[in-house]
């Protein structure tokens, strides 16, 4: 059997011309032997069989082989004081490709670092890149650069679209673990070092992955993601010590809880030496926190941090805090606010291992929302920012969102938090408030589908993930070139043509979708198509607040919610002001008339026609390019994507025709092309 869409990006094709790496790469030679050692010698060894096509030698501790591989502190005999010095300034992930004629280097700061030096060496000879007189330094720009699965012990995959679980099956860990080891090499591929493997929710019988039960097993986890440098992380119930530990209470003040916590944290770390540490989802959609005992979010962490701390372990703490039992009736309850006035308040209260999970928009990952005003609003308190992989509200895996130019726009966000400059991405990079702890996190989108994304395309969201977490630098572009040509290689027509699919995708989905930052309008539940009014009278909190006369939400401070307050100037003013808030956010901020003119010239309701129409033409267009590519891919991940995005045109023809409708109807206003709406 071919594994072509298992294999994701790392292909390991065959390449064209072999002549110019024949004699450079024939022979390796490693030094030292821990687990991530061992896995980078497997794979350079594995890939470069494979890409050149002929037998790879290893030998151990020899200088003689054509590469060499291994940490700084074995290998400085062979650096020059120039790279000593330049390494030695660079973190602990940071490594060197450096080649002469007669050998190349890979060396890193520790063995994780050589993995990563590995991994990049691996993708330059798939690319066909030159490699004669590299001298490349490298380091991560965040630390943290994290995956969260939402994974439940009875395989399903809370918001997963891509079949079951890779972890469980039928409430149990899978016996089978070789999957998990090939995500750990995907993983370690982009540069990924920290995973947390099951749900944010905690459900019952996972509360229990804290115990004997399972850690032997979980232990086993961590041993694989450990040999690719990926650290281990759970995600627990905060109310375990009542649900496992037969106490009366779950206060975080009380002594007895908080022993129980320490001794807890003690079982954990006898299995798991170098345990990450607990991702947590508190007084959050019905979940279980602090707010039960009257205690607030500080005290709630403080407690977790202060077990964990000897080990020097974290606590992730999300910040994903709202009224989900709001009342629609009430005009003066915002969502959007909530994460800001939670938080904002306890600053400087929070131990230094704790670290704020907030995710990059106030409500929930939709198409299009603005940056999350607590992002840098706490100097004093340690944050990452949270992506979704996963595209929930973005197409669930069928229609095409390639996500990558989305987070890049939030990472350039400036918030002017200390004045110009003070952009999302360095805020996040610990650049800007100096936190100890700081980096990206995001919501997984694997399963166990053979392709492990559904849509063969959207392992280009994983990979672009991980390599945007390394270097914010990268451009959407450069991201989509690199994964096209490893994933699928490089002949001209198939980068063009995928490139510029991906690219525009995001731009599409937003097209037939929710119009002008309103979001939602999703069908409720399964969030998967369109259901204008699905939310409007729930407890969501998340409404457009449509009537005959126009449609918005004021989030302004004279006569709205007073969320733009939630920014720092100019942003405040810029979003606060309808003549200058840009369009694509309009209906976020502010409640206009359907004739009220956008600064692209437009109505508000002809921009809803318009965009809706285009839209689906736009899907109409995916399907021709993607169709062009027949001969050039195989043919099992061709249909694929065709089957995909065949169900996009009907999502999108759903959207196109229910949301001009619905506008139409509620406006009575003419469409200027007099195109079908019924
Ligand atoms: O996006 C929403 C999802 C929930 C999820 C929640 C969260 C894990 O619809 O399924 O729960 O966010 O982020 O906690």
């Amino acid at each position: 059997m071919t594994r072509t869409k298992y294999n994701m990006w790392l292909q390991y094709r065959p390449i064209s011309d072999t002549t110019q790496y024949e004699q450079l790469i024939n022979e390796i030679s490693v030094f030292g032997h821990t687990p991530a050692i061992e896995a980078a010698k497997q794979e350079l060894h594995m890939a470069l069989s494979q890409m050149l096509n002929q037998s790879v030698d290893v030998k151990e501790n020899d200088f003689s082989g054509k590469i060499v591989i291994g940490t700084t502190k074995e290998l400085e005999n062979v650096l020059d004081a120039k790279q000593i010095q330049k390494l030695k300034a660079s973190n602990d992930e940071g490594y060197l490709l450096s080649s002469s004629d007669h050998q190349l280097k890979v060396i890193g700061n520790s063995d994780r670092a050589v993995l990563y030096g590995v991994h990049h060496l691996i993708r330059l000879v798939q690319l066909e890149k030159d490699l004669r007189n590299l001298e490349m330094y490298q380091q991560p720009k965040n630390q943290f650069r994290m995956l969260n699965q939402w994974d439940n012990l009875d395989g399903s995959v809370e918001r997963g679209y891509s079949g079951k679980s890779i972890f469980y099956k039928n409430g149990k860990i899978v016996q089978d673990k070789s999957r998990i080891k090939d995500y750990a090499r995907y993983l370690s591929s982009v540069g990924i070092n920290a995973i947390s493997i099951n749900n944010v929710n905690v459900w019952k019988e996972e509360t229990y992955f804290i115990t004997k039960k399972y850690l032997p097993e979980i232990k086993e986890i961590a041993d694989i993601f450990r040999a690719y440098g990926v650290t281990l992380y759970l995600s627990i119930n905060f109310a375990s010590p009542m649900a496992i530990g037969g106490s009366s209470t779950a206060d975080p003040l009380d002594h007895s809880v908080r022993e129980w916590w320490k001794d807890k944290v003690t079982e954990i770390y006898e299995y798991i030496p170098d345990f990450g540490g607990f991702v947590v989802k508190a007084d959050s959609e019905h979940r279980p926190g602090p707010f039960t005992y009257d205690r607030d979010h500080a005290d709630g962490s403080n407690m977790l941090a202060e077990a964990l701390a000897p080990f020097d372990g974290k606590v992730v703490w999300r910040c994903f805090v709202y009224n989900c039992l709001q009342d629609w009736r009430d005009r003066s309850t915002d969502r959007a606010r909530a994460a800001f006035d939670h938080f904002k308040p306890l600053d400087g209260r929070f131990h230094e291992n704790v670290i704020l999970q907030i995710k990059n928009g106030p409500m929930d990952f939709q198409v299009r929302e603005p940056v999350s005003p607590l992002i840098g609003a706490m100097p004093n308190t340690n944050q990452i920012i949270e992506f979704q992989v996963a595209q929930e509200y973005t197409g669930q895996q069928i229609d095409l969102c390639y996500l990558i130019p989305q987070w890049k726009q939030v990472l350039q966000f400036d918030t002017h938090i200390k004045g110009e400059g003070s952009s999302i991405e360095e805020i996040v990079a610990g650049n800007i408030h100096h936190y100890k702890y700081s980096g990206i996190s995001a919501v997984s989108n694997i399963g166990d589908d053979e392709n492990w994304t559904g849509n063969t395309l959207a392992q280009a969201n994983l990979y672009g993930y991980g390599r945007l977490t390394w270097d914010p630098s990268l451009s959407a572009e450069e991201i989509a070139q690199e994964w096209i040509m490893q994933t699928f290689g490089n002949a001209e027509a198939i980068i063009e043509t995928i490139e510029d699919m991906l690219l525009n995708s995001w731009g599409i989905y937003e097209n037939y979708t929710a119009p002008l930052g309103v979001g939602w309008m999703v069908t409720p539940g399964v969030h998967y198509g369109p259901n204008i009014d699905g939310y409007e009278y729930s407890r969501w909190g998340t409404y457009h607040f449509a009537d005959r006369y126009g449609i918005g939400v004021d989030r302004t401070k004279e006569t709205g919610t007073g969320y733009t307050e939630q920014y720092e100037e100019p942003n405040q003013s810029t979003y606060n002001n309808l003549e200058h808030c840009p369009d694509e956010l309009l209906l976020f901020f502010h409640h206009v008339p359907y004739k009220y003119t956008l600064k692209s010239g437009k109505t508000i309701i002809q921009h809803i026609y318009d965009t809706h129409f285009k839209g689906f033409d736009q899907v109409d267009g995916l399907i021709e390019k993607w169709d062009s590519l027949k001969h050039f891919i195989d043919e099992d991940r061709f249909k694929n994507v065709q089957d995909r995005l065949q169900r996009q045109k009907a999502n999108a023809r759903e959207w196109r025709d229910q949301i001009n409708t619905y506008f139409y109807r509620k406006s009575g206003i003419n469409d200027q092309h007099n195109r079908t709406i019924y």
